[in-house]
């Protein structure tokens, strides 16, 4: 009888998995930490957020290669494009969060010499259901000066 019902329930899981949605994780992607051309100015951290089984949010990001950083969001206000610090970012279930050019983005101040030289850092990004991600972002430099960025606007 316990060997029927195990049997069942193995079967009803198999049936689960094997369901159209992969199960949701809570993960980081695509980060990218996009150097200032300029010495001394702030360069900006980018990445995706992927929502799990249960809504959290976002509440501190923290590196060992940074000195300083600092959650923005991009705003209109009178017709004009500026940016603000929020302290925390809601990533629902099975959500994507974005942080991107034009939008949500992280200032990043003092980047290592290290991680410049690696052309990675770790980063540590900490919700509020407990879960602590731990995220290697790639290092990228702008072009050099005279080649637009994201190519020629006609
Ligand atoms: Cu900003």
């Amino acid at each position: 009888m316990i060997r029927m019902l195990c049997l069942a329930i193995a079967g009803l899981v198999l049936t689960l998995l094997a369901g159209c949605q992969p199960p949701a994780q809570l993960l980081v992607e695509k980060a990218v930490v996009q150097l200032s051309p300029v010495e001394g100015n702030p360069s900006v951290l980018y990445f995706t957020i992927r929502g799990g089984p249960q809504d959290t949010v976002l509440r501190s990001i923290s590196s060992p290669s940074i000195l300083r950083l600092e959650m923005h969001e991009t705003v209109e206000e009178n017709g004009m494009s500026m940016m603000r610090p929020i302290s925390s970012v809601a990533v629902p279930t099975r959500g994507k969060v974005e942080f991107e050019p034009g939008g949500k983005h992280v200032m990043v101040w003092g980047v290592d010499q290290g991680a410049r030289n690696r052309g990675t850092a770790e980063f540590f990004f900490s919700f509020s259901t407990g879960e602590k991600i731990a995220v290697t972002a790639a290092i990228r430099a702008l072009q050099p000066a005279g080649q637009p960025a994201g190519g020629t606007n006609r």
